[in-house]
């Protein structure tokens, strides 16, 4: 029977139950958890078994989440390197080991670099409004001020898991100005908006955007306000599979993330809906920030070819995410 150590159990569910959330930090944790995986292996050491027993954990460990291509691709990226290493079971382990450690070192570093460029892009005075709750965003923003631009940060509150509390917590932490807004008064704020920055959960190769639910709502009203919106994302945001036509899943949580589970009980058989993501189509989308660079996002397809040359790796995995949640709705 297939095993996972319990730390791998515990950080499975924290991903699923969103605990560890944040498309570069649920990366950063599946990277973790495989490395976790390797090291406490406790069965037959011969190297095709251990291989095998590595690639089912990577399955477990995508089928999590299935909505973020920053899983697979970060799963990918370590499995890719072991499936091609040689030598005995120890090598392998360390093969693991290495490749996780290099996900993870990467990953923080490309956040850094993301914010070091996106905050060129920001004007003392400036006010900005991001959406949800982005490592990569935020980079920008806490750079933006680190680096003497005086900015005002409106942070929707993000419904229905309020992540946009966690942005406005950190934003005032590190000093900037940050103001909470209900995620419906931004229409009428963002005439006093002039820029939006967000972040991204999946890329896909026409340059659209899977991003938190009610992000395409905030770049319709840019849009129609003339106001630019940039999107900060790593490159291991951009999805391979995209390319092969693979669609990307758009995950619906529980209905008691919308109303409290009493509630519901008083009022049995109402519908909710929950998706937790929205796609924004590259036309709303002025710039994608990444640490290679900013992109208009038609140059989606040049970023996916140069770094996965349109790899299958990561394409097979985000399938199994797929058909992971039959109730999801495909973009
Ligand atoms: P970073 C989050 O998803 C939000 O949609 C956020 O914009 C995106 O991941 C990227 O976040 P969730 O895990 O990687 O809260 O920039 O559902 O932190």
């Amino acid at each position: 029977m297939f095993r996972v150590p319990e730390e791998v159990a515990s950080i499975a569910r924290d991903i699923k139950g969103m605990k560890i959330r944040g498309a570069g930090k649920i990366a950063r944790a599946g990277a973790e958890a495989l490395k976790i995986a390797a090291q406490r292996y406790e069965g037959p050491t011969d190297p095709e078994r251990f291989k095998g027993y590595m690639e089912q954990v990577a399955r477990y460990i995508v089928s999590t989440r299935p909505t973020a291509v920053s899983l697979p691709n970060a799963v990918a990226f370590v499995m890719k390197q072991l499936r091609e290493a040689a030598g005995g079971f120890r090598e392998l382990v360390d093969t693991v080991v290495r490749a996780a450690d290099d996900f993870i070192r990467n990953s923080l570093r490309a956040v850094e670099t993301i914010g070091r460029i996106g905050a060129r892009m920001l004007r003392s005075g400036d006010t900005v409004l991001t959406h949800c709750h982005s490592t990569a965003a935020l980079s920008i923003l806490v750079t933006a001020k680190k680096t003497g631009r005086e900015i005002k940060v409106y942070t929707t509150e993000t419904r229905p898991k309020f992540q946009g509390r966690i942005t406005y917590k950190q934003l005032v932490e590190a000093g900037v100005e940050a103001i909470q807004i209900p995620d419906s008064a931004v229409r009428s704020i963002m005439k006093r908006v002039d820029k939006v920055v967000v972040g991204a959960d999946t890329i896909t190769s026409d340059g659209a955007l899977i991003n938190k639910v009610g992000t395409s709502q905030v770049a319709l009203a840019a849009h129609e306000a003339r106001v630019r919106l940039f999107v900060a994302a790593e490159t291991y945001k951009f999805s391979p599979a995209s390319v092969h036509g693979v669609p990307v899943l758009i995950e619906e949580r529980p209905p008691d993330e919308v109303v409290p589970a009493e509630w519901l009980k008083r009022n049995p058989g109402v519908k909710i809906r929950n998706p937790a993501f929205d796609v924004t189509p590259p036309e709303y989308i002025d710039a994608i920030i990444t640490e290679v660079g900013v992109i208009p996002p038609k140059a989606a397809a040049i970023v996916l070819r140069e770094l996965f040359g349109y790899s299958y790796e990561a394409e097979k995995l985000v399938l199994v995410a797929a058909e992971h949640d039959e109730a999801g709705v495909y973009y």
